[in-house]
């Protein structure tokens, strides 16, 4: 049987689902995608994933699954004794949201408006706009994620696919200098004594790093 393929950027959001990997433990071939070389466009990448996007998961009987949210999901049930999702229905649905909520809004309203603003405009001064409405957006949707983790830990009690989401835009944010509200530094912080989380950081680039990001 095929291993799986995984098709990722170091440092980018694929690390949530390169987390989730090192999680579940299955054998996995890496795929480098260069997006400032444009490697997402390539025809052949497109086959895979006509949306041009990353991550994209190739399972072991061809499917490609071409977001966070489907990937994750399938990391959840293709590896029930890692427990990534609760058994308790409502649980579970609101680990989706949450999930949903991060990938989508954090990243796909505010990130997305800080790394990629020549989407927004073409004209230099109003990229620079659109830069700093993201990051206003980003430090208010962190708000909404501070209160999700008002007991502290992680989002749903134990780890969780949300966790590797929110983790991701969680370094985003450390990355660009915008703080974070205290209970999300603290998920933060969390996250980073976890071995696949270390481990992970590692192989992608930020090992040297890894005492000045745990700040
Ligand atoms: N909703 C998508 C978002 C994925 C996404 O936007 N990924 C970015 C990298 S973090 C990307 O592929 N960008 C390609 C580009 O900007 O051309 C998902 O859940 O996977």
């Amino acid at each position: 049987m095929a291993n799986l393929r995984f098709y990722m950027t170091p440092g980018s959001c694929t690390t949530g689902i390169h987390i989730l990997l090192e999680e579940c433990g299955p054998v996995f071939e890496v795929y480098l995608v260069n997006l400032m070389a444009g490697d997402q466009h390539s025809a052949d990448y497109r086959r895979l994933n006509p949306k041009g996007t990353i991550p994209t998961l190739v399972l072991e009987d061809g499917t490609a699954l071409t977001d966070f949210l489907s990937i994750s999901l399938w990391l959840a049930q293709a590896y029930p004794q890692k427990s990534l999702l609760s058994d308790d229905l409502i649980t579970r649905l609101k680990t989706i949201e949450v999930l949903n909520y991060v990938v989508n809004t954090i990243h796909g309203q505010g990130f997305t408006r800080i790394f990629t603003a020549e989407k927004y405009s073409e004209i230099p001064a109003e990229q620079e706009r659109v830069q700093a409405q993201g990051r206003t957006l980003v430090s208010e949707y962190f708000m909404l994620a501070d209160e999700w983790l008002e007991g502290g830990g992680y989002l749903f009690g134990q780890f969780s696919i949300a966790d590797a989401a929110l983790f991701y835009t969680e370094f985003w944010a450390k990355h660009i200098g915008l703080p974070l509200p205290s209970r999300c530094q603290e998920h933060y912080r969390l996250m980073l004594t976890r071995a696949s989380v270390d481990q992970v950081m590692t192989e992608e680039g930020y090992g040297k790093m890894l005492s000045e990001i745990r700040r």
